[in-house]
């Protein structure tokens, strides 16, 4: 496809609350969406870096100037397509593989505007095998008393998987009040650290384990490998565990960003599943890929967020129908935390999303919102 125009919009979205955990708190959802027409057709893609590098790198703005001033303008060039017959979006990929959130913006937007053409829904070009997935929600850090409140409510509205933040000091209390609430005990409860435990913490986690949470996502620093191999043999020879029937997955998130980072990972015994998250992957077809090689290894995988805006939940309810996602992801509606969306967002009913059926990754978006909600914009045009 030849680029005729690219648009590059900086939001600044409100949220329903603060989204808080161990590596920092999101008060608003600023976040960049670029838009490519291609040969006559339009494709949208969102960079998913949050406001600010506390998670990974990439932040909203930094990655607004890189793709303005650096990859938007290189696209006005010669020819690109997502299905990359000439390797073009694989080397600019490559030349920018310390921001992986960017590069999936542009990857996006190329999918969504083929897909459009030829009305071709992500899903099947990903290879979905459900129509639906089941619903899984995340609640940040909160005193334990708010956390079961909300957790209970969203039990209530019908979700049955929930993962919650934890980090030093606010977690064991926080899960045993969240299991031992009547409504909320039936539902899983999954553990998110983002890196915040280390080595002294393994007996702690096993603990959590064993009281009853259902994955351990990302709980030690990236960088402690042999803390997580230790952990993992400690939840596989926990005789709890083994009475109840129950694997617990430690589940890396930072800690991997390639297949490779997954293979060592995995061939340290570090880690038993990965949350795929085509952000931190640098894009769907990577994520793709990541998903077939879990499988293939037999590592769980699950499909993680980025506290997306609409489009970017659209993509990911469409990854998270492919078949080896086994344990449930981050998949609910924008508007969980998001009071503003440009986007149509996704739609929980009876515990589970509907994977979108439409042409390409998502629906246009809401133009007046659009506008509302872009503190910068930049266009230009091919020459
Ligand atoms: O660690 O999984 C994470 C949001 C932004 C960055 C990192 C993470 C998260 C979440 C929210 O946990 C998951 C979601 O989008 O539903
Ligand atoms: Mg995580």
């Amino acid at each position: 496809m030849e680029i005729s125009a690219f648009d590059a919009h900086l939001l600044d979205l409100p949220l329903v609350e603060p989204f808080a955990a161990s590596h920092g708190t999101t008060t608003s959802r600023t976040v960049v969406a670029i838009r490519l027409v291609a040969d006559g057709s339009v494709g949208w893609g969102e960079c998913s870096a949050l406001p600010a590098a506390t998670y990974s790198p990439e932040s909203a703005a930094g990655s607004y100037r890189l793709l303005t001033e650096r990859m938007l303008p290189e696209l006005l060039t010669g020819s690109w397509s997502a299905a990359d017959p000439d390797g073009r979006l694989a080397e600019l990929g490559g030349r920018w593989g310390q921001a992986p959130m960017a590069v999936a913006a542009v990857e996006m937007a190329l999918l969504d505007a083929e897909l459009t053409a030829s009305g071709v829904p992500l899903a099947n070009r990903l290879g979905a095998e459900r129509a639906r997935v089941p619903a899984g929600v995340s609640l940040g850090l909160d005193r334990p008393d708010a956390v079961v409140e909300r957790a209970a409510g969203l039990v209530a509205e019908g979700y049955r998987r929930l993962k919650v933040k934890i980090q030093p000091g606010h977690d064991r209390a926080v899960l045993d009040a969240l299991l031992g609430h009547p409504t909320i005990a039936g539902a899983e409860v999954q553990l998110d650290a983002n890196g915040a435990y280390g080595v002294a913490d393994i007996d702690l986690l096993v603990g959590l384990a064993e009281a009853g949470a259902s994955a351990l996502e990302q709980p030690l620093a990236p960088a402690e490998v042999e803390a997580a191999a230790r952990l993992v043999e400690r939840l596989a020879a926990s005789p709890g565990l083994a009475v109840a029937g129950r694997t617990v997955p430690v589940v890396a998130d930072e800690a991997v960003t390639t297949i490779d980072d997954a293979d060592t990972l995995a061939d340290r015994g570090a880690l038993t599943g990965v949350s795929i998250k085509p952000a931190r992957v640098g894009g769907l077809l990577a994520a793709r890929t990541l998903h077939d090689h879990c499988r293939a290894r037999d590592l769980t995988a699950t499909a993680g967020g980025m506290l997306e805006t609409g489009l970017g939940r659209h993509a990911l309810a469409a990854l998270a129908a492919l078949p080896g996602f086994d344990l449930t992801g981050d998949l609910s509606p924008a508007a969980r935390w998001l009071a503003a969306d440009p986007w149509p967002d996704l739609t929980m009913a009876d515990g589970s999303i509907e994977v979108p059926s439409g042409p390409g990754v998502a629906p246009e978006p809401d133009p007046e919102l659009l506008a509302h909600h872009t503190v910068e914009h930049e266009r230009r045009e091919r020459r």
